[in-house]
Formats: C-alpha cells, structure tokens, sequence
C-alpha cells in the first residue's frame, strides 16, 4: 500500500551529497531532524518510509546516524526548541543501548497472547477489544514501572479505552485472571439492573512488583466509551492525589495516558488535555502518552484518520518528544519506554510513545474486518503472533513449553469464573445515600452552614484588607471599602462578597478550596476579584489566602479556554480530594454543553455506573437580560432531564445568602454529591437578590424560599431566579397582595415537602402557576409541571413561559423587552394558560 500521506515526500528534489569527515553533526543532525520518516516502525509493511531529501547522503556517519534513525524507533524532538532537551534525547538515543530482560518481557508477551486466546475460546462472540497485535504494551509498561518504583512512584494512575483493556486489568492492574473472566459469566444480573457497566470500561486498582522489587498502586481509572473523555479526568485525578501527597507528589504519582491512533489524532479533548500539560492550575508534572497505534480505527485507516503523517504529531504543537517504534521490536520498545519514563522524570514533562503494530481482528471480535481492509487482514491471517517471533528471535528455547504452561493456567482460572463473587460495589451506594434523604437523616444531608457575626466581622476584616504599601486599583479599593461595610451589616451583601465569606470560613476551618474557569480570578462580570494586583507591579495579594494561620488554601485558577478538557479535570480533582470544595466555572452557562460528555459520562452517572461519588460544583450563569441567544441560557432542561437516584442537585439560589449557605453545605455535609449551580449576571449586584449580614449568621440553605409577604394568597406563583424578584418588583408596583411568589431555590431533589407546605400555607388559592422565563420546550417547565400537578391535586396548575422556540433567545435587546413585560404582565393579571 502506498502511502498518500507522505507530505513530505519530494524525490524530485532529492540530493545525493557526499560528505567529509568534518561534517559529521551535520549528517546527525539530517538524521536527527528527519530520520523517523525513514524508519522501519510497521511489523507489517504497509506505513511505507518516506525518502527525505536531506537524508540521501552517503558515507560512514550516514550509516552510522541511519542506523540509529531509520531503525525500528523514529524519535521526532528537534522542534524542542531547549538544547538540553534534545542534547539529553539524543544522548540517549546515539548511546549504547542497556540490555533488556528477555526472559520477562517474553513471559508477558506470551500471557498478553494467551489471556485473549482463551477468551476468545470461550466466549466466542462477546466482545473483548483484543490488544493482540499490539501486546508490547504489556512489556513497555512493565518498563515505565520498572523506572517509576526507582524514581520513587508509588501510584500509576492510568487512563485508557477500550483496546486491551481487560488485558491491562489482569497484567497491569494485576486483578486475577478469574475475576476478569467472570465479568464474562454476568452471572448476577439482578445485582446491576439499571446501573453498572461494561467490563471493559470499569475501573480497576491493583497492586503491581516491578523488576527491581518495589510495589507500586495502579489505579485504572473509569472511563466511558466516549475516547478520550477520560484523560482530563485520569490528569485532575492524579493532581489532586499529588496536592494530596504534598512535598514530591509528582514524582509518586504518575499519570499514563494509552490512546488509539484514531481518537489521539481526532478528539480535540485530547488537544484541550494536552495544552493543560505546563500549566500551573493543572501541571502534573509530566504525562506519559502511549498510542497502541494499529494504524485503524474501527473500519477507517490511518489515511483517513489524520492529515499529518502520523497520528502522534499533533502532540508537535509543545515542546515534547514524540518516539515512534515498530512494536514487533519489543527489545525497542522496552528501551524507548525507558527513555521517555527517563525523560518524564528528568524534564517534567509529557511524552509520546507511538507503538505501531496492528489489529489482529476486527474493532471488535464481533466484526468481520476483511470487508473492508481485504488486503491487510490477509497479511494479519498469515503473521505469527509477537511470542513466537519474539521466542525465536531471542532464541530462548522453551517459548512454547513456556506459552503451554501460562495456557493451561489461564485456563484453569477460566473454569473457577463462574464461582467468583461479585463486589457488591455498584448497588449499594445509590441504596445508602436514599436512607439518608427524605429529611429523616437530615444531618447526613444537611449541615450547619451559618456563621457567627463576630466571625464573619473577622473574616470580612482580612477580605478587605491588603499590605499597606500594595498599590491598589482604585476600582477595587472602592469594591473591598463596599466589602467591609457589607460585612459590617452596613450595606446589604451582595453574591461576590457572599462567595468570599462561604470560601474564607471553609478556609479558615481548614477546607480547601479549588475553583477553575475561564476569567474566573476577576469573574467574568466583574464580580469576583479574588486576586488583588499592584497597579505598579503586578505583584499578586490573594486576600483568600490570608484569612487566618494554619488555613486551607483557597486556589482560584484562570483556565484555558476549554469546557471539557478544565471540567473533566476538576471532576477527577473532585474524585480524589473530596475534602476540597472544588467548582469549575463557565463564562456562560451555555458553554457548558461543549462539555456534555463530562456531564453525562462522569459527573450524572458515574455513581451509577461505577460507584464513584464528587462533590463537584458547576456554576453557570444563567437568566435572561436580552444579551441574545446565547448568552441566556445554561440548560436548566438538561440538567432536569439527567435528574435521576438522587445522582446530582440542581439548584439556582435567588439571593447572595442563600449562594453563601449552598456552597458551604456542599463543602459541610459528609455525602459528596455534584451541585449544579445556575448563577446570576444582572442579579449579581442587584439590590433584591442582596442579603442582610444576619442571613449569614442565621438559618441554613432554604430548598423553597417562601413568600413571608403574603399570607392565604389568591394565586400562588412559583419561579427560580431572576424572574421571581422581577415578578415581586411589579407586584409591588401594581400594589398586588393576594399573589405569592415562591422561589424554589433546588429543583433536585425535588424539595417536595417543601413545596406542599407552601402550597398547604393558601388554602385558598386557587391558581398554582409555574413562571419561567425560558421557551416552552426549555427551562424547568416540563420537569415542573407534572411534580406540582401531583402536589396540588385538584388544584389546577398553570404555566407561564415563552412560546417554544428552537433558539433559547431573542437576539433583540428590544424585543426581550417586549417580551419580559409579556411574561410579569401575564403573570400577575391572567390565569396563565
Ligand atoms: C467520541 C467517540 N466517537 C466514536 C466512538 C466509536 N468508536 C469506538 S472505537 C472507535 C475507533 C477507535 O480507533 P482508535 O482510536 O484507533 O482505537 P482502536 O480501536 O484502533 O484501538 C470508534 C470510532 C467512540 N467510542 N467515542
Ligand atoms: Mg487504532
């Protein structure tokens, strides 16, 4: 097969140079730019060498660079732009090579081999991603592992998909073989009804012996069918498990992503993950990339996959080396392994290894890949398996006594599988948190969240305060001035002050807090300004971080501009801090939806799925003030829609103390469950949705916000938001007495009891009328609806919203006018409709 990708490829221009003695960095150097085009890296031929021009040079340093270039690895690293680093590679590389330990590597290779055969023996026809092909992942990892235990790792923490994966959970995570075998029997379907999840996407932790004797913790992280979806996670797991550690966690905690050519070429959370790389908010020190590159995805090949010759480069946008190798070379492999764990430790920094081998079978095993790939299925047909080569190559002589051995006690491990219990992991969670809502429990879900004025009189003290020779910004010195007196019960507190009150006492109590998103240090509407700036010299006072001795940090982070990369990471910090208050920020609500797969992957099912529980925090500005389609809406209806086992809470807090109150219970209360927060723009500063100071040091988070104001109302309408104060503002300007505006301030769990009090407090109303601003297909009207409908019994329930609409908004500031005033107008003089 040729191969059209070869960009590069210019042999109408190639040069034949001879070249003197002298010159012999400069025919490295040739090699050492282009060499990998050259190199032999497909055990099956078809990914044919690109001839360069530059590289048609002759004599001795040509051979001796081509040896090392053109062989089984092709290193791409000269566009690193420090000499250190590509001194360092090279160094590497143009050494004498260490010796490898056949003998292992050959006994892993030959159980990675087995494992899949007798899988396939028995379980003809499920689907097992097989690694056959590419099983010298098995022996490269041993190698990362093998160096990780010297420089002191004590965790790997490793991310993949689906290729292989059950192989990497007997021989990487060390589960035994049965245990692997009997997800094969689904013996207990009863247990998982509704819940659980594929095998081949289920966690898994063990605990590995490297070589040289040190044990080492894998953690397999779950991971969804969507590729790539789990790596942002794998890296926020591993940060928060390095914050954790303190003093050297990226030296223990080692992060290992394995990617399919197909998904690391083409799935831009990847991209998102890999600009996160040297970033302080979310530098881990290194990540170690490995693609099982079998140069197809599912039915497609590589030519239609990427337009850069190799899937790898992408990885070429940072200044990371990128090492190919034919995985048919296992000695190479173990060598490339090493350098780039070598390289990882001494740089800090990712690193690609790009293994090429091939797919012995279909996608799946299920698939019939000779249909379309007819040519290369027939070279795969008549290929040895890697053992055998390997086994010859080598010459040890008993590969084959060795192959029966691990056979015949797979096999055996095969038979006890139907005997093995399932871990009651999955079920129970969902079953142990029910026991504790409902409010029979209420403390378990609940928390005290007040705090007491001489306490936040302190804690407003250090939030407006800086050293006194900070040059401060005028704007702020006026904002912190407001601050103090809003803490001092002198002006009502607002949401910015409110969030700094919430994060300085979990701080100063000792609870971390974490909170990442775009612009979010200042806010995107100005309203947060965690870190102070010296107008004369950018010198940074985060007033959080000065709140009392011996406190928790509080790390407000700016992120890149990616929703699902920076969310995916915070919900694997959320994972493995769960001490943390930890919350990702949108810049509008809506932006969140580029990040769907996180949400529905990860952060809505991952109990469900897998048994995992985060306290996760989203805050999306939400509420609609004719800033056009766009800019309104975070997809309350969405979210509504994913409701389901108590697996989240959905809440939009109406003022800064109830704001205040739900964060601190989140971070308060024992039980981790994601909060989704709808935030306010307008409402922000907005004098109706400011707290008294008391509201602080009084009561908790209120579910339903009732309406203190009237009492055996006519009409009782119940709203979320921005639309209840603009609903109140015109009732008092239409001196209205006989309707009242409830707020329900957490749509889930739905606070039914809540609800029915308020309900049961107007005997006489006989109109119940849900009021939102969002389209009629949008919003929380549908999920409403039929809840109140059950609540008010004969009572009818009414509704007021937009007509449905495709887009969320008007793009007319004048026309969202029209249509606000429609709605309170609506509201507050029709029976609604
Ligand atoms: C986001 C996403 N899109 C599509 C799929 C369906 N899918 C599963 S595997 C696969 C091919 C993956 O190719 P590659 O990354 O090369 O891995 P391989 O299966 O070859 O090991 C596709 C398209 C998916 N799982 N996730
Ligand atoms: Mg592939």
């Amino acid at each position: 097969m040729d191969s059209p990708r070869s960009k590069t490829n210019d042999s109408a221009t190639i040069a034949l140079m001879e070249v003197s003695n002298g010159d012999r960095e400069r025919v490295f150097d040739a090699f050492r730019q282009w060499g990998f085009l050259e190199a032999d890296l497909d055990p099956l031929g078809f990914l044919q060498p690109v001839p360069h021009p530059d590289l048609q040079l002759e004599g001795e340093y040509a051979q001796e660079a081509r040896q090392i270039y053109c062989g089984t690895v092709g290193a791409e690293f000269m566009h690193i732009a420090d000499p250190a680093c590509r001194r360092w590679i090279q160094e590497k590389l143009e050494g004498p090579q260490e010796a490898v330990d056949q003998q292992r590597a050959l006994d892993l290779l030959i159980r990675a081999e087995f494992f899949e055969l007798v899988l396939q023996q028995r379980y003809l026809g499920s689907k097992r991603f097989s690694l056959e092909g590419v099983t010298a992942l098995i022996p490269l990892v041993d190698e990362i592992l093998d160096g990780a235990g010297q420089h002191g790792a004590v965790e790997l923490v490793m991310g993949m998909s689906h290729r292989g994966r059950l192989n990497a959970i007997a021989h990487i995570a060390r589960r035994p073989a049965e245990e692997v075998f009997a997800g094969f029997e689904d013996v207990d379907p009863r247990s998982v009804l509704g819940g659980g999840d594929v095998k081949y996407h289920m966690g898994a932790t063990g605990e590995y012996e490297t070589r040289s004797g040190a044990k080492i913790h894998i953690h397999l992280v779950s991971n969804p069918s969507h590729l790539e979806a789990v790596d942002p996670v794998t890296v926020g797991r591993t940060r928060a498990k390095q914050d954790r550690a303190g003093e050297g966690g990226n030296e223990k905690f080692l992060p290992l992503l394995v990617h399919g050519d197909g998904a690391f070429a083409g799935q831009g959370v990847f991209a998102e993950t890999l600009n996160l790389a040297d970033i302080p908010a979310y530098s881990v020190g290194g990540t170690l990339h490995v693609i099982v590159n079998n140069l197809i995805g599912f039915t497609t090949v590589a030519q239609e996959l990427h337009s850069s010759r190799f899937a790898a480069q992408l990885a070429r946008r940072q200044s990371i080396p990128i090492f190919h190798v034919n995985a048919e070379d296992v000695d190479a492999v173990i060598r490339v392994a090493r350098i780039a764990l070598e390289f990882r430790y001494q740089f800090r920094s990712d690193v690609v290894i790009d293994m090429i081998g091939y797919r012995r079978h279909g996608h799946s095993e299920v698939d019939d890949p000779t249909i379309t790939q007819p040519l290369l299925y027939k070279a795969i047909k008549e290929h040895p398996p890697l053992w055998e080569i390997y086994g010859e190559d080598t010459g040890i002589s008993d590969a084959k006594s060795r192959a029966d051995a691990v056979k015949a006690e797979l096999e055996g491990a095969q038979k006890r599988a139907s005997s093995v219990r399932k871990k009651p992991l999955m079920r129970s969670l969902p079953g142990y948190w029910e026991r504790f809502s409902g409010g029979r429990y209420k403390s378990q879900y609940d928390a005290d969240t007040a705090i007491s004025s001489d306490e936040l009189l302190q804690l407003t003290e250090r939030l407006a305060t800086y050293p006194a020779d900070f040059h401060i910004h005028p704007k702020v010195k006026k904002l912190l001035e407001q601050r103090a007196e809003m803490g001092a019960g002198k002006r009502p507190v607002d949401y910015g002050m409110a969030e700094a009150l919430a994060f300085a006492g979990l701080v100063k109590s000792g609870i971390p807090v974490r909170l990442s998103g775009q612009d979010s240090r200042r806010g995107t509407f100005n309203q947060r300004h965690s870190v102070l700036l010296d107008i004369e010299n950018e010198q940074e006072y985060v007033p959080l971080e000065h709140i009392s001795e011996g406190q928790a940090h509080c790390r407000i982070y700016n992120s890149t501009l990616s929703e699902a990369g920076v969310l995916g990471f915070e919900y694997g910090y959320s994972r493995d801090f769960p001490e943390t208050l930890v919350l990702w920020e949108a810049q509008f609500g809506d932006f969140a939806n580029v990040a769907q797969a996180i949400i529905d992957q990860f952060i809505v099912a991952g109990e469900a799925k897998w048994g995992l529980l985060s306290g996760l925090v989203l805050l999306l500005p939400h509420g609609y003030e004719g800033q056009g389609p766009e800019h309104s809406s975070a997809r309350i209806e969405r979210f509504l829609q994913l409701a389901a086992k108590d697996n989240f809470q959905v809440c939009q807090p109406s003022t800064a103390a109830q704001y205040f109150h739900l964060l601190r219970r989140q971070a308060l209360r024992p039980w981790r469950k994601p909060l989704v927060v709808f935030t306010p723009k307008s409402m922000l500063r907005h004098p109706e949705a400011s707290s008294p100071i008391e509201e602080f040091s009084n009561g908790g988070f209120l579910r339903v916000r009732p309406d203190t104001e009237v009492n055996d109302a006519r009409r009782i309408l119940l709203c979320t938001g921005k639309i209840g104060h603009e609903l109140k503002l015109e009732r008092k300007k239409k001196k209205i007495t006989d309707i009242a505006i409830t707020f329900v301030e957490q749509m889930y769990p739905f606070p039914e009891a809540e609800i029915a009090a308020e309900l049961a407090r107007h005997p006489n109303a006989r109109e119940i009328v849900w009021v939102q601003e969002e389209p009629a297909n949008m919003g929380a009207l549908n999920y409403m609806l039929p809840r109140l409908r059950h609540l008010a019994g004969e009572r009818p329930v009414m509704s007021v919203k937009r007509s449905a609409s495709p887009s969320p908004a008007t793009g007319s500031a004048k026309a969202h006018d029209v249509e606000q005033k429609a709605l309170l107008s609506l509201a507050l003089t029709t029976n609604g409709h």
